[in-house]
């Protein structure tokens, strides 16, 4: 009889984890069992899972006994905690915060991009920013034929990256604005409905946001090429679900817009949509609660000697955190690069 591991989803309550949960069910992920776990303010919440229900358990420090593989995302603070003790006991960590893919020994991973990375994990890998992942998808294949030099990156981010309480904010404020109440302000700085915000994240020492510095950065990690020079500004708009990007690429190497399309129509997880003259370009209502990247406004830029304009559009809780995890959960399987009971 085939032998499947015991899978923990943590911060399984959250927007993240509800989608990985979710992920799990459609893929019909090999598994043994599924366990829920969450903070103390969860326990014993019921998840829908398959014909059944997950009870929700208590994270603590000795509930990785048993467990072979667990998918972590559950904020940084946790997974500095708890993903190092899940690992000393044999479990293998897929992380979906930032708390580790910086580390030199931690890989950080997107299955169509840089797979072979996950054969010197330790125990913990790093799943990438949903914003990371979504631009290096496109871009890989890309610099695999004509070597990029420089990418200049604006995005246009759903508020259900920031997570249940967000999505429940632009709701509320929507409605108050309809009823013509005072807009309450609880997630952001500033009223999000019906406005865009440049902020995404904390500002640093540079005044760039961290959510700017980790797509210069891990994108850097993902594809092996520090030397690529990275500029990002992320902004927060009123949108639900999936991330929109615009991305400027120059390149060393002589790339049209129609060899760059036929590029990426063979490329994996990627799906081409481009055809202005009849209004066909990705769009996040129709990216969200889908498994491809988008891609389309594909041309040249006249301003240098090699350059592109794209807009790539992605489900942030889908390629962005949970199937990209799971995509990594499934690969270690297939590796065997991971224990099975
Ligand atoms: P969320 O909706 O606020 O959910 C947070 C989850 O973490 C909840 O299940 C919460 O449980 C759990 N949690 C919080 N503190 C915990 C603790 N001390 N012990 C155990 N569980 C705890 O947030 P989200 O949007 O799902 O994001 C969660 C994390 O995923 C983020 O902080 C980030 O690190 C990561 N993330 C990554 C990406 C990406 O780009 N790949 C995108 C979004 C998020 P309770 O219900 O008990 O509070
Ligand atoms: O804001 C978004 O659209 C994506 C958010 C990601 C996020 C949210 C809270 C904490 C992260 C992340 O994955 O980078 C983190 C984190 O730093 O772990």
């Amino acid at each position: 009889m085939a032998k499947y591991p015991v899978v923990a989803v943590v911060g399984a309550t959250g927007a993240v984890g509800r989608e990985m949960l979710k992920t799990l069910e459609q893929r019909d992920f090999p598994a043994k069992e599924v366990r829920a776990f969450a903070s103390a303010r969860s326990k014993g919440t019921r998840l829908p899972f398959k014909d059944t229900e997950l009870v929700v358990e208590e994270l603590k420090e000795d509930s990785f006994k048993g467990i072979d593989l667990a998918l972590f995302s559950a904020g940084g603070s946790t997974s500095k905690k708890f993903a190092p003790l899940a690992a000393q006991q044999g479990c293998v960590v897929v992380d979906n915060s930032s708390a580790w893919r910086m580390e030199k020994d931690i890989p950080l991973v997107v299955p169509e991009v840089n797979p072979e990375d996950l054969h010197w994990h330790k125990g913990i890998i790093a799943n990438p920013n949903c914003s990371t992942i979504q631009m290096v998808v496109v871009l890989k294949p890309l610099h695999d034929v004509a070597k990029i030099k420089r990418v200049v990156v604006s995005t246009y981010q759903a508020v259900s990256g920031t997570g249940q309480k967000a999505i429940q904010e632009l709701e509320n404020q929507v409605r108050q604005i309809f009823n013509m109440q005072e807009v309450e302000k609880k997630v952001y700085p500033h009223q999000i409905a019906f406005n865009c915000l440049p902020h995404i994240d904390v500002f640093l020492e540079n005044d760039y946001t961290k959510e700017e510095m980790k797509m210069v950065l891990e994108t850097q990690k993902i594809m092996h090429a520090p030397e690529i020079k990275v500029t990002a500004t992320t902004v927060r708009v009123p949108v639900f679900y999936g991330h929109s990007e615009s991305v400027n690429v120059e390149f060393f190497n002589k790339i049209t817009a129609k060899e760059a399309r036929a590029i990426l129509s063979q490329a994996p997880g990627v799906k081409v949509l481009d055809n202005p003259r009849e209004n066909i370009y990705p769009l996040a209502i129709y990216a969200a609660g889908e498994d491809d990247t988008f891609v389309g406004r594909i041309r040249e830029d006249d301003t240098v000697e090699h350059g592109l304009n794209m807009w790539i559009v992605a489900d942030n809780l889908r390629k962005g955190a949970a199937l990209n995890a799971v995509q990594i959960a499934e690969l270690l399987l297939i590796k065997e690069l991971i224990r099975v009971p």
